[in-house]
């Protein structure tokens, strides 16, 4: 919901007077002219609102850079300490006048005593929840002093943890008191096994004083009752708040528009009456364009606005906000393999590609629209069409959900609690019930949204991660009747009150559990046996679930990220600024288990760091490719996860500076809309067509060719082949002793190449027989022709022989590569073109090349 902000100008308020209208409501923005100080010490230097202390203490240079080196120790005295934070804003006579005025909080993170003008104003606890305040008794003309009192979260909480008789499992809280979990933060600023802990405080969104007359709109909810091709029954419910003490005559204008021309308005006349009023009206909208998932055709967007209107015009307030129509439908019923879980968006199963995202920065005010933008530009270039906003970060920004609309990418949004039992008692299920409401509210209208899931992995903590061993039979039992407070009675009511069109699941996984081969057919599955089972990748073949909502490998991050937090001495997996850099205690043995089940484990630590990352991408594209493969026993696939909040060893995608890992490209191949995918099942090579497409493909051809690695053509097969839309099929199969020799099989190919009528491309992809140590690949040169431009190169390659995995490095952060991580064919020439702002021509940018074959 956007509220229309009207900027007080003399000139404007002169022309709508001359009108015989006066600006009836103005929006102040106070950013400015705050100071912070060390709670109690008088000590007042510069702020940044929003903003949060860590990001003040760095640019006045009271902090090291935390992400360097081992300087994550040499930031955590903050997170004892109080902090202060004051500014003053003028107001005029006039200004003041007004008969309403609210001060609006939109996040205090977290523990927060807010004065205005000396009074005691607001006491805030919750992170997550957005507080308003009616302020005009305490406001005057000329100076308004606002003094905010940050209480250390860590001191505030310690009496709890102190009397709470036990300590919380909240490993990844990198504290020996866990009492992260008292406190409706960010689960991730106090650490995970990926992420650096930084218990800050701060303004961490903005706050608004708001003038106005008569009455102010709290809340625009656009219901969507019925939606189908014919038609979209649209039910406008309006919350305002009357501030009058006697009814007034008004008119709300509900006006629905598409691309700038209106579809419908509703005039709708109403009394006011004094406090609360609810304002309905239906709408139908006939022939809507839907919206539609990435990959399906254009998420189109209406505009839905309100105005509430004086008798004589004059606007008291108005909202407006964007919203795509559409249905989800999540389908998680019982059958005869267990639970479904799939999505059926506008009525058609989809099968959903995508990963887990992560908060982009440990230090949130970081993150600038930008950032979300090439966020989501990532998203979508990896052919991706859902995202799960995962339950230890935060409940995102507006925008970022406007980007998901925008983009077509639905979110599956998880409420902020994760692998921990909470409190419940009367107080903490209070603050609970305050966020859901505050963000149900905030959040409904977006299209995006595809469904709600009250936290992640805690049910599944409770029964099976050794709980019952650790704690009392008493402590284990209370944290059952805990979860089923908050996450089968509090949370699934407070979305059937405000948002009951939308599906929740009290837990993710549900029911599956990676150990449990007979829960594996039940709902949707976080398959761990992969990466802390040490189990090889080809399990993801068989064990299947319905929906993959989790499942990862790590790698570390390129060498250009690693030189912006290690020094050539540090380069090493066991030293102390790598290890600070590795939140997982087994990581990088586990990393090592596999590489050694793959590849040559190289020696150097440069070529390590490159392996892995080729060893995470191939390794997780299998995976995905089972999924596929697999439907409509398995309806999606979501890997663990997205991106990085700091420079790290992580099982992350996309690096904290925006670089795509091997991951990255691997994703964007096996979420290929349109995909052929070759498997060896029981003694048989089985080629798939693997359609997103709500289309049929007929008349195409499917051309197998065997190419050694010097790039001599060994056979080639050709079939013409159909594919249907919306599903997987096997379209030809082969005995595996028959399609190729016991030397082929190490020394060749298949290049699989789909195409249509016309002999367009349609997808193309490698396969080999054998795992990459067993090939035999050759030594070869890759030749590079560089053209330096300002802002991009291009960059021809070529090579005699197969160079495998191929991985093209510049020295610049975040630069986009049309491809990389690719095999290089045998006489093959391929350009490549890297675009970054960064890039001068005539820097003639240092561009290295390396493939499998130089590691060993
Ligand atoms: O460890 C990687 C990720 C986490 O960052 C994140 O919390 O929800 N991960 C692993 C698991 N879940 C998640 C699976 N957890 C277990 C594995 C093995 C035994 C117990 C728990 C994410």
């Amino acid at each position: 919901m956007k509220r229309l902000k009207l900027i007080f100008m003399g000139l404007y308020a002169a022309a709508l007077s001359a009108l015989g209208q006066s600006p009836a409501s103005q929006v102040l923005h106070l950013d400015k002219g705050w100071s912070f100080s060390e709670g109690g010490k008088d000590k007042w230097q510069e702020a940044t609102v929003p903003g949060t202390v860590h990001q003040d203490l760095l640019r006045l240079k009271l902090l090291p850079d935390p992400f360097f080196g081992t300087n994550e120790q040499q930031v955590q005295w903050v997170e004892d300490k109080d902090w202060e934070y004051r500014t003053s804003f003028t107001l005029t006579q006039e200004q003041v006048d007004h008969s309403g005025a609210l001060l609006e909080f939109k996040g205090l993170d977290t523990y927060a005593d807010v004065y205005l003008n000396g009074a005691l104003i607001l006491k805030a606890e919750n992170m997550f929840v957005g507080y308003e305040v009616p302020v005009k008794e305490v406001l005057r003309a000329g100076e308004n002093r606002l003094n905010i009192y940050f209480y250390s979260p860590i001191n505030k909480t310690l009496p709890q943890w102190d009397s709470n008789g036990f300590d919380y499992p909240a490993d990844n809280d990198h504290h020996d008191k866990h009492t992260s979990v008292f406190t409706r933060k960010a689960p991730y600023h106090y650490g995970w096994d990926w992420g650096i802990r930084m218990v800050g405080c701060g303004v961490w969104r903005p706050i608004e004083l708001k003038l106005f007359e008569v009455a102010d709109i709290k809340d625009y909810y656009v219901r969507q009752l019925s939606i189908s091709r014919d038609k979209a029954e649209i039910s406008n419910e309006l919350e305002v708040y009357s501030i009058e003490d006697t009814d007034t005559q008004a008119e709300v204008v509900f006006t629905c528009s598409l691309k700038g021309q209106e579809v419908m308005v509703n005039k709708v006349p109403v009394v006011l009456t004094p406090g609360k009023n609810l304002v309905k009206s239906d709408m139908t909208i006939l022939n809507p364009s839907l919206w539609m998932p990435h990959g399906w055709g254009e998420a189109t967007l209406y505009d839905f606005k309100t105005e509430v209107r004086k008798a004589g015009g004059q606007v008291i307030d108005q909202v407006s906000c964007r919203s795509g129509l559409r249905t989800v439908r999540v389908v998680n019923e019982e059958d005869k393999d267990g639970k479904s879980f799939y999505f059926e968006v506008n009525g058609i199963p989809l099968f959903a590609k995508g990963a887990n995202y992560i908060p982009s920065d440990i230090i949130l005010n970081n993150v600038k629209e930008e950032d979300y933008r090439r966020l989501f530009r990532n998203v979508k270039a990896a052919n991706m069409n859902m995202i799960r906003i995962w339950g230890g970060g935060i409940y995102e920004e507006d925008y970022f959900y406007q980007l998901a609309d925008e983009n077509g990418i639905l979110v599956w949004q998880d409420f902020m609690f994760a692998c921990t039992s909470y409190p419940s008692d009367p107080a903490f299920l209070n603050l609970v019930e305050q966020e859901a409401h505050y963000n149900i509210r905030r959040l409904r209208n977006h299209a995006s949204i595809a469904m709600w899931c009250g936290n992640n992995e805690i049910i599944e903590a409770i029964k099976y991660w050794g709980w019952d061993k650790k704690f009392s039979k008493e402590v284990h039992q209370g944290m059952f009747t805990g979860y089923n407070k908050l996450f089968r009675t509090l949370l699934p009511n407070k979305v059937k009150e405000l948002d009951p069109d939308r599906f929740y699941l009290h837990s993710s996984p549900d029911s599956a559990n990676w150990g449990r081969p007979e829960s594996w057919g039940w709902g949707d599955s976080h398959y761990w046996g992969v990466w802390y089972g040490v189990q090889p990748f080809e399990v993801l073949d068989t064990r299947l679930p319905r929906f993959m909502s989790e499942f990862g490998f790590q790698a570390f991050p390129e060498m250009k990220v690693i030189s912006t937090f290690a020094e050539p001495k540090d380069y090493a997996l066991e030293s102390e600024v790598m290890k600070a850099h590795q939140k997982s205690s087994t990581g990088n043995s586990i990393i090592r288990t596999y590489m050694d089940m793959y590849y040559h484990v190289p020696e150097k630590f440069e070529d390590f760091v490159y392996v892995g990352l080729v060893l995470q991408g191939q390794g997780m594209r299998h995976g995905m490719e089972a999924h596929r493969r697999n439907r409509p026993y398995c309806m999606g696939t979501l890997y663990w996860q997205l991106n990085d909040s700091w420079p790290v060893v992580s099982w992350s995608s996309v690096d904290y500076f925006g670089n795509w890992k091997a991951l990255h490209y691997q994703a964007q191949r096996a979420f290929s809309p349109l995909l052929v995918n070759a498997i060896e099942e029981k003694g048989k090579l089985n080629f798939y067509l693997i359609s997103d497409e709500l289309n049929d493909r007929n008349n195409l051809t499917l051309e197998s060719r065997m190419v050694d690695f010097s790039g001599k053509v060994l056979k080639k097969e050709v079939r013409k082949v159909n594919m249907k839309a919306n599903s997987s099929t096997c379209v030809w199969e082969q005995d595996s002793a028959s399609a190729a020799t016991a030397q082929q099989r190490t020394d060749a190919l298949l290049l699989l190449t789909l195409k249509d009528s016309k002999g367009k491309v349609l997808d193309k992809q490698t396969f080999y027989f054998e795992k990459p140590k067993a090939l035999n690949l050759p030594e070869t040169t890759v030749k590079q022709k560089v053209k330096y431009m300002d802002g991009a190169c291009e960059v021809t390659l070529t090579s005699d022989k197969l160079a495998k995995d191929l991985f093209i490095e510049i020295p610049v952060q975040g630069a986009q590569f049309t491809d990389n991580f690719f095999d290089l064919l045998p006489g093959e020439s391929k350009t490549i073109r890297i675009t970054s702002p960064l890039l001068k021509k005539t820097d003639k940018t240092n561009i290295r090349v390396t493939h499998l074959r130089q590691t060993y």
